[in-house]
């Protein structure tokens, strides 16, 4: 029988990674997506993606997609809704906007987005309402901040070596992030380096994750001790003699400064702060001292502290000590997000923004929507939002205010989903979402330096609609400022924005599917200087006035940053265990979801079993509790209920629970970040995730 063969389509992951993955669609007979995989053209992707990315039909014709739009019928949170046309969702939505609009100001309407989809117009386009309109903009502080604060100080940019240069490494650090769950292809070329050049895997983490399961060198520490594991290597690498001092000379602001100040940040102070043995932190520097082709892979994970920045800012420092940044395969790299020179004003419109608005803190929303008067900057309630690309009653701290907040009868909350979350649940309008396979649009790397092309491969059901459409939409309802980019099809969007910035047309684009914008090896390898001013790596950050890529935008500074340390050192901030929370939490990502994303699967959720609080036999013990036991974790946020396993390979007194499991997976309906704060981190905000003071005890 002639058969004809399932033809291939192209794409790229629209998911939060850092892979950004170049993919190969494969679509049956009928052109239904049947499965993906990685491009093998693309020089980071190399034919890999993540399990849960290649079973994508999965999620595509997954029977709880949303068809329809829904009004609430019930109370809020009930679930209960019932199908609106398109039509009247966006008109109810336009007349709940103006009302409070006319009585309560434009800033008492207040867009709410993230990264559940990272392309440029599809996630930003939000900014073109936001802006025309006058609305109370969104400080986004869930991911990025204290990471990309704490790189800046140091090196002035955020960017580095080509992540491709892995495989050319001898030998690679991987430092809080967990690569093997979060961003696989570092994985790749990691696995290329070993097996190429016997290059030598060191991973730092608060437990044995299945990437330091593959390492040679695997660090344990406690959480919030990165600082001092790196001040514990420094003083070895200038004790030992194995400090560059002529690439400290010429490329660094006061090493002189720095060496005299780590004469008392020995190994055994070091061990004494992050729980390892003092010959762990001498083999560790050592090993990076003797190798010049090092190159330190920093993940944002181990920034998720009140310390964070701090954290980051010294481990990026270790390099400079070194000098590795001189050698291809060394160097310090975390983001590219610099090296994309991209013209976003047809997208966002800031020059309709005429006045100053309040810019009010993503992660602070259970405080705002509850009332709190220095969450909402002196200003006015807000009455309505618009949510899209997130899921915030999930994962959110600080979610008993976050649930309340919702709950409130008098906001009026429109969901734009492609399922049902804990959010759309508390929604009074839920739109229902194209998924990135249904619509068109552009993707930019942050773990390697493609922009890629993501073209609509297959044609939505009917219903589902884009982001772009339902913000144009809306825009024309509520009489918002005119601009061309509400009137461009998101194809016109991409063309106009890669000929703006110089990067030719979008018929280019669509042809090649992607442009490597890799800088030169010297610029990537700062070897004609430093970001800063004076062209130095910066191992005494100004904090507090320093540049960064996302700090507000009112010249807000948080936290206790003057306290912040002068030059790398631990620093005291972390929400510390105390005797009535003698535990530290850390809620580490799972392998088979993305954020609250993919929890929906069955396979995945099949394969993480359960919310789990994973401690050390001896800590569960003392308290009674036996493996398996079902156990409540608290802290003054409030209590979660989880099932207690035993688990070694942590430092006495932590506490790691995988995954922001679906509220209603916990015992009693309250997720994990119940227990986590809110309270943004010094200097520039973020959320300190993975800094949770809890008590724990038997159910
Ligand atoms: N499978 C999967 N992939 C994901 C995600 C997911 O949830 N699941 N999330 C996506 C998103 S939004 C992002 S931003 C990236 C983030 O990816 P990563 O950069 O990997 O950051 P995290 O996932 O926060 O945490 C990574 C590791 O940091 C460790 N860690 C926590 N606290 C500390 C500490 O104090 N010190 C040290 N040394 N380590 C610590 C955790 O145990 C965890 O193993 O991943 C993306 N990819
Ligand atoms: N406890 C704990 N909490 C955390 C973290 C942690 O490590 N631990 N990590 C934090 C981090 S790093 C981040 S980045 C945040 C991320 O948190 P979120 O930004 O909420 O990300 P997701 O949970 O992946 O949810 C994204 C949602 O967007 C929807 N979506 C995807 N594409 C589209 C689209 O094109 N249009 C529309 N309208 N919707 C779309 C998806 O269906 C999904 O429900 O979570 C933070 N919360
Ligand atoms: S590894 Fe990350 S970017 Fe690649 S397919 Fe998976 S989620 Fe997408
Ligand atoms: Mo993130």
């Amino acid at each position: 029988m002639n058969k004809p063969l399932p033809s291939t389509a192209f794409s790229a992951c629209p998911h939060d990674c850092p892979s950004t993955c170049a993919l190969d669609v494969h679509l049956d007979e009928e052109g239904r997506v049947k499965r993906l995989n990685g491009a093998k053209d693309n020089g980071y992707t190399a034919g890999v993606i993540c399990a849960k990315v290649a079973r994508y039909a999965d999620r595509l014709y997954h029977p709880d997609r949303l068809k329809t739009p829904l009004r609430r019928i019930g109370p809020k949170g009930s679930g209960q809704f019932e199908p609106i046309s398109w039509d009247a969702a966006l008109d109810l939505i336009a007349e709940k906007f103006l009302a409070a609009e006319a009585e309560f100001g434009a800033e008492s309407v207040w867009p709410y987005y993230y990264a559940g989809t990272m392309g440029l117009v599809q996630r930003d386009s939000i900014w073109r309402l936001t802006h025309a309109k006058g609305y109370s903009r969104m400080f986004g502080s869930f991911c990025t901040n204290m990471a990309w604060t704490g790189y800046v100080a140091g090196t002035g940019l955020l960017a580095g070596p080509d992540p491709r240069e892995m495989a050319v490494s001898d030998q690679i650090v991987i430092w809080g992030t967990n690569p093997v769950a979060t961003q696989v292809n570092v994985m790749t070329h990691v696995t290329a380096a070993r097996k190429n050049r016997g290059a030598r895997l060191i991973v730092v983490d608060v437990y044995r994750t299945q990437t330091m399961k593959q390492a040679d060198i695997g660090l344990v520490i406690r959480p919030g001790t990165d600082a001092a594991l790196a001040c514990g290597i420094m003083h070895v690498l200038f004790r030992d003699g194995f400090a560059d001092r002529d690439y400290l000379a010429a490329y660094t602001d006061c090493p002189d400064e720095l060496e005299e100040h780590l004469k008392t940040r020995t190994p055994e102070w070091a061990a004494a702060i992050t729980g390892l043995d003092v010959e762990q932190i001498v083999e560790a520097a050592n090993a990076i001292g003797t190798v010049k082709k090092t190159y330190f892979r920093l993940g944002y994970g181990f920034t998720r502290s009140r310390n964070g920045a701090v954290s980051m800012h010294a481990a990026a420092s270790i390099g400079a000590v070194t000098g590795c940044w001189k050698y291809e395969g060394g160097g310090v790299f975390h983001n590219n997000g610099a090296i994309y020179k991209l013209d976003k004003s047809m997208i966002e419109a800031p020059e309709l923004l005429d006045h100053p608005t309040r810019q009010l803190d993503q992660s602070l929303v259970g405080r705002i929507l509850t009332g709190d008067e220095a969450a909402l900057l002196g200003g006015g309630p807000v009455k309505a939002m618009i949510i899209q690309n997130t899921n915030p009653v999930s994962v959110a701290p600080e979610q008993e205010l976050v649930r309340k907040g919702f709950a409130r009868e008098d906001l009026f909350t429109v969901v734009h989903e492609q399922f049902l979350t804990d959010t759309a649940r508390m929604a009074d309008i839920v739109l229902p979402a194209t998924q990135f396979l249904e619509h068109d649009d552009i993707y930019k790397g942050g773990g390697h330096q493609y922009l890629l092309f993501g073209p609509k491969v297959v044609e939505p059901e009917e219903g589902p609609k884009e982001n772009l459409f339902v913000l144009n939409e809306i825009a024309k309802r509520v009489h918002a400022k005119d601009h061309p980019g509400f009137h461009m099809s998101a194809r016109e969007h991409v063309d106009w924005m890669m000929r703006a910035s110089g990067y030719g047309t979008l018929e280019d684009f669509e042809a090649a599917r992607w442009i490597d914008l890799q800088p030169d090896f010297e610029t990537a390898h700062y070897l004609k200087g430093f970001g800063h001013a004076d062209g130095k790596f910066h191992f005494k950050p100004d904090w507090g006035r320093s540049a960064a890529p996302n700090k507000p935008t009112d010249g807000r500074v948080f936290g206790p940053w003057t306290t912040m340390p002068e030059l790398p050192d631990q620093w005291d901030a972390i929400e510390a265990a105390d005797e009535r929370h003698p535990f530290r939490l850390v809620t580490a990502p799972a392998h088979s979801f993305l954020n609250s994303t993919f929890n929906e699967n069955e396979t995945g959720r099949k394969k993480e079993r359960r919310p789990e609080a994973w401690l050390r036999a001896a800590d569960a013990q003392a308290l009674g509790i036996a493996d398996g036991d079902l156990v409540k974790m608290g802290n003054h946020r409030g209590v979660v209920t989880l099932h207690a396993r035993f688990y070694e390979d942590v430092t006495p007194g932590t506490v790691i629970s995988e995954g922001i499991w679906p509220n209603d997976s916990f015992v009693g309906g309250k997720g994990i970040n119940t227990l986590t704060g809110a309270d943004p981190v010094a200097p520039y905000g973020g959320a300190a995730f993975h800094d949770t003071a809890v008590w724990i005890r038997k159910a």
